[in-house]
């Protein structure tokens, strides 16, 4: 009966101690309507045990990127504002998806076409560093 009991608790301990890791999903880029414009990047990250802060998003298809997000601004326009330092909470997910947070693409590269996969590179405050591959789709395609 002890083991028994020391068998259940240990299975018990086991749930609540599930680390919780640091990833990335979900990541695809829209192509820009027009060449020359910028694309954008969009994924869902997961929080780890501990919050950490996103850095930078970067990609070898791009020159040069940028975190945005997207808000109403005067008149019920679209307007768009850099941001920094975004904040992933500990075990909670962030999405950067279209109509908020999301990464311009700037100078893509000629060859970026829509179904090949470009890998996304995320950079943490914490020092860690994640590679997720981005599906690529058209501008007026529908998300993936
Ligand atoms: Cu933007």
């Amino acid at each position: 009966m002890r083991a028994f009991l020391g068998i259940v608790s240990l299975a018990v301990l086991s749930a609540c101690q599930q680390p919780a890791e640091l990833k990335a999903d979900q990541a695809w880029v829209r192509l820009p309507a027009a060449e020359g414009r910028p694309g954008a990047a969009y994924f869902t990250v997961h929080g780890g045990d501990q919050s950490d802060t996103l850095l930078s998003v970067t990609t070898p298809a791009a020159l040069r990127t940028e975190l945005h997000e997207s808000m109403k601004g005067e008149h019920g326009m679209m307007a768009m504002k850099p941001i920094t330092d975004v904040a992933i909470p500990a075990r909670g997910s962030l999405a950067f998806a279209p109509g908020g947070k999301h990464v311009m693409l700037f100078d893509l590269g000629p060859r970026v076409a829509a179904g090949q996969r470009i890998p996304l590179k995320l950079s943490f405050a914490g020092g860690k560093t994640l590679e997720v591959e981005a599906m690529v789709v058209g501008a007026g395609d529908a998300a993936p």
